[in-house]
């Protein structure tokens, strides 16, 4: 047996498998093409060593993760363009108000694009002022083998496989948890043209009230 498949999962930790469906998951798609063609894609580096992501992204919200040699940080505008983020789709406010169970409205929505050989290695999402909000996300395209581990970097780890449609709400202890993305199988969604696969963050950044 592995340790990976031994220890319960941290406490927060919600997954809702095909919470949207196919005709969601194409007005999510468009939404998202839609932001994307007002913020493009650009492709993030490691903090000092300027190393590229494998993952392009961009934002929508008021606020958006940037990452460069300056290091990680949460900003008003584009690192290329200099604009404002578009805002975010609505369809996406309301799944933070039927699942987060938070009172106020995420202020940032990262966009994930994954191509079949991109990977996000293992982090913790550590840059927001609020941790008492969970972060929600949402998966299109592709599936990936997502990896969740502890609230140590050596603690043991489960995969998990995330599908197009497919709802992850991490909040309470997992809010903090360490996490990954180790790889997508392509070929296995035709939602996103010349496939791949995207996932929406939905975050609170800065303390509410
Ligand atoms: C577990 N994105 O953008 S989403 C990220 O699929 C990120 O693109 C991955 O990790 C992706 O930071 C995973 C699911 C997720 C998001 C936030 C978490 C899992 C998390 C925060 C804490 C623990
Ligand atoms: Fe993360």
């Amino acid at each position: 047996m592995q340790a990976s498949t031994a220890s319960p999962p941290p406490t927060g930790f919600r997954i809702f498998p095909g919470r949207f469906d196919r005709r969601e998951q194409e007005a999510l798609r468009d939404a998202v093409l839609a932001a994307v063609a007002a913020a493009p894609l650009y492709r993030p580096e490691m903090p000092k060593t300027g190393k590229p992501f494998s993952v392009l992204m961009t934002n929508c919200g008021t606020l958006g993760w940037v990452s460069d040699r300056a290091g990680y940080r949460y900003q008003a505008v584009h690192p290329v363009t200099g604009a404002a983020w578009p805002p975010i789709p609505p369809a996406l406010l309301q799944l933070w108000s039927d699942v987060a169970d938070f009172p106020e409205p995420p202020e940032a929505c990262l966009v994930n694009v994954y191509d079949a050989d991109a990977r996000l290695g293992l982090h913790r999402d550590e840059d927001e002022a609020e941790f008492a909000a969970p972060v929600v996300s949402v998966s299109l395209g592709d599936s990936c083998l997502f990896r969740l581990g502890g609230l140590r970097r050596g603690d043991p780890t489960r995969s998990l496989r995330l599908a197009s449609g497919d709802v992850v709400v991490l909040g309470g202890e997992a809010r903090l948890a360490y996490h990954g993305v180790d790889r997508i199988y392509p070929g296995t969604s035709t939602l996103l043209p010349g496939g791949g696969r995207i996932n929406l963050t939905l975050r609170r950044v800065t303390r509410a009230g």
